[in-house]
């Protein structure tokens, strides 16, 4: 296909985008600042159809958020709570249970479970959670807990990171998602989530979960306070990782959704920063497998677009998602399978249901 660059100074990063070099600092800002998203979107479909030609990706998942009682006030956040806060609320484990079976009777192929850190469940409520489920529904692979909550779970347990993960693992966990990231640099991280896990635990996290044989996700919450060079460092510090590790599966840009946070004065991201955050995140991390464009927080219009913009996976069914609709997602919290499976044809990509560690499913 003969395609036209409207900014000449993407031209370069065709050539190395076709020879498969890895692209700079320099390279990832040059992405950002330019006014042609179109040829940004063109680099980044090279690379997408290179990898999976038109096959896209969903999963039938159920997420679960089990409370929204949190030690931290990260001020992006609208759905942690203190515990007196009327609006709070903890599942029982029984609660939990019948969550999981009220969406087709449990006949999901992964439970997506993640929560504010709770001053006072004990550890062996989680130990309990994930051996129920899996007692109840041994089919159905659970990935849960971001690297916060792994971490504040080693801390209440007294363990180590790694005898927690084994822990979690022997009743049931499968993997982890992407939660947490953030933006790594401490500029922001100051500005946006000063008590939370820093960059370098949080990297320490994945880093332990890939060496116990375990894959996880990775994010990036855009469209705040962070500027080009600070998202390029976040996915190059992913990129190195995953060259250590091999162990991150899927990479997933999470756009700010602003009502009732603290930072409540800033814009929803534009259309046109969800499609390139998603294109330059696939051109610049060129070691993950899958780029998933999370329809719940970029609406699934836009979610449709980036299928030629990078994305190669749509998540999935949902069901439950109170994190971006307590701070205003207008989206609805469930698609059914042939919701999707016509977005992605309307799209003129190829369906692909798949399971979390992206088998047939
Ligand atoms: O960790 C919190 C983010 C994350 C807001 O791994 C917000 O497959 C936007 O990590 N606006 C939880 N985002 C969700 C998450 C996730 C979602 C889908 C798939 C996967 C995966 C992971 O949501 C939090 C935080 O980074 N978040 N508040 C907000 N106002």
């Amino acid at each position: 296909m003969l395609f036209e660059f409207e900014d000449r100074a993407l031209k370069p990063l065709e050539a190395k985008v076709r020879a498969g070099e890895r692209l700079s600092l320099e390279d990832g800002v040059t992405l950002w600042h330019s006014f042609d998203l179109l040829g940004v979107g063109y680099l980044a479909n090279i690379i997408r159809e290179r990898i999976h030609e038109d096959k896209t990706y969903f999963i039938h998942n159920r997420h679960i958020n089990h409370t929204n009682v949190c030690v931290n006030s990260c001020q992006f956040c609208a759905f942690g709570v203190k515990e007196n806060d009327p609006a709070a609320y903890t599942k029982s484990l029984e609660e939990v249970f019948s969550d999981a079976e009220k969406y087709e009777s449990g006949r999901v192929s992964e439970f997506h479970i993640v929560g504010g850190l709770h001053p006072n469940l004990p550890f062996q409520y989680y130990l309990d959670m994930m051996s129920g489920l899996k007692q109840r529904f041994p089919e159905v692979h659970i990935q849960a807990f971001t690297a916060v909550e792994l971490q504040y779970l080693a801390k209440i347990a007294g363990m180590s990171l790694k005898d927690t993960l084994l822990a979690l693992r022997d009743a049931g966990l499968g993997s982890v998602p992407g939660g947490g990231a953030e933006i790594f640099a401490k500029r922001v991280r100051r500005k946006i989530c000063s008590e939370k896990t820093t960059a370098d635990e949080w990297l320490d996290v994945h880093a332990a979960i890939h060496s116990v044989g375990m894959k996880s996700n990775a994010t990036m919450l855009y469209g705040h306070v962070e500027n080009a060079e600070e998202r390029t460092d976040h996915l190059i510090r992913l990129r190195d990782l995953q060259d250590r590790t091999g162990g991150f599966l899927t990479f997933i840009p999470l756009a700010f959704h602003p009502e009732n946070t603290s930072l409540d004065f800033l814009p929803s991201t534009p259309g046109q920063l969800d499609l390139r955050v998603l294109a330059v995140s696939r051109l610049m991390l060129d070691n993950f497998p899958h780029v998933k464009a999370f329809w719940i927080m970029i609406t699934p219009q836009i979610a449709q677009v980036s299928l030629a913009f990078g994305a190669n996976d749509m998540d999935g069914t949902v069901v439950e998602e109170k994190i971006t609709h307590a701070a205003g997602a207008v989206t609805n919290q469930i698609f059914r399978k042939n919701t999707i499976v016509d977005m992605i044809v309307e799209a003129g990509r190829k369906p692909l249901e798949r399971d979390t560690l992206y088998e047939a499913a």
